[in-house]
């Protein structure tokens, strides 16, 4: 399997993250993306290729260009008002409070964002914007050079960004972007498989009123789980995108063996779907050992997942998204990759 990656993702290096009230050294870290692909490498799985450029209209195509603008200064907007830290969201348009846009960038800040454990340091724009080339460059090999699947080794990750919201370590949504680039170029339908630990808010956002792109996500219940306010069972889309959006919410302890229960349900949804191409948004923070989640997955059961989602025989880009234990990151992430090529 080709894998694209790019070490421009060292440019997204925060120092802080707000963690149980403390600024801590965040959970997303450089070292992520290289211990994957460390693994990769270690592991032969295939070639490893650079990003193409893909411009910044296939970001238009879906998150808010406010957003976007937004994203694109902020860094320089905060520094310049001779704030000393990274910008941390503090405030935002919360229950019957005025959703106009602020002016002053403490103020766009919380309103561009959904949570404040992420904050936006120099560089932070670059990587994103190189993330999502990463994920649009597997799209493009999947679609013209006939792969099975491609392996996306994004970073930073994008599933909890919205149409116009950073967050859950998050900035531009890049399975989402993918999935658009894909029906922009003749797809006519397309799912995104979420299996990362945490619901893709973003992700159920940005196509919450579409029938063309079905989203399935299986999660920590959102009673227990960051973003908390996102992903239960009964949304399941709205307007035309009614009955596409499939959420499983499981509790704390969840083990292998419900967890498997609810991917083959969700696999009989795709092949009902009738779907052309999936995007796995892959998220290996369900491991038992991960630092900030709570299910019990076992690193022998990631080759079970990918041997499952192979069995549908549909071309497939794996996008990284979460995974926080370090030291099993690349072990479990690329166990989904080699069963998934059996
Ligand atoms: C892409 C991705 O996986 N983003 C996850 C963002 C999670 N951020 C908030 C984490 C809060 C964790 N609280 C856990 C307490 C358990 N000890
Ligand atoms: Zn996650």
């Amino acid at each position: 399997m080709i894998t694209v990656f790019s070490d421009k993702h060292r440019l997204r290096n925060a120092k802080t993250e707000l963690y149980g009230g403390q600024l801590v050294a965040p959970f997303e870290s450089p070292s992520r993306a290289d211990i994957v692909l460390e693994r990769v490498k270690s592991e032969k799985l295939g070639e490893v290729i650079e990003p193409q450029d893909f411009g910044i209209d296939p970001v238009l195509a879906l998150h808010d260009a406010g957003f976007v603008e937004f994203l694109q200064n902020a860094w320089d907007e905060w520094s310049q008002t001779g704030f000393e830290g990274e910008a941390i969201p503090t405030c935002w348009p919360a229950r019957r409070m005025s959703h106009r846009i602020p002016e002053f960038i403490e103020g766009k800040v919380g309103y561009y964002s959904m949570s404040s454990e992420t904050s936006i340091s120099k560089g932070t724009w670059e990587a994103a914007d190189v993330s999502k080339d990463v994920a649009l460059t597997g799209a493009e090999l999947l679609l013209k050079r006939d792969q099975k699947g491609v392996f996306s080794l994004c970073r930073p990750p994008g599933h909890h960004a919205a149409l116009d919201m950073f967050g859950g370590y998050c900035f531009l949504n890049n399975a989402a972007i993918s999935a658009q680039w894909f029906r922009d170029n003749g797809i006519e339908k397309v799912c995104i498989l979420d299996i990362d630990f945490h619901h893709g808010n973003g992700t159920q956002d940005i196509f919450y009123e579409r029938e063309d792109v079905l989203y399935i996500s299986l999660h920590g219940h959102p009673r227990d789980a960051f973003p908390h306010f996102s992903g239960y069972q009964d949304e399941t889309g709205h307007n035309a995108g009614e009955g596409a959006t499939f959420n499983w919410p499981m509790s704390p302890g969840t083990q292998f063996g419900k967890w498997c229960d609810c991917l083959k349900e969700s696999l009989e949804k795709i092949e009902s779907f009738e779907t052309e191409i999936i995007v796995v948004s892959l998220g290996v923070d369900t491991f038992e050992k991960d630092p900030i989640s709570f299910f019990k997955l076992k690193s022998g059961d990631f080759l079970s997942i990918g041997k499952l989602i192979a069995e549908l025989e549909l071309p497939t880009l794996f996008v990284m998204e979460g995974g926080y234990n370090i030291n099993e990151l690349g072990v479990n992430v690329v166990n989904v990759l080699q069963g998934f090529e059996g």
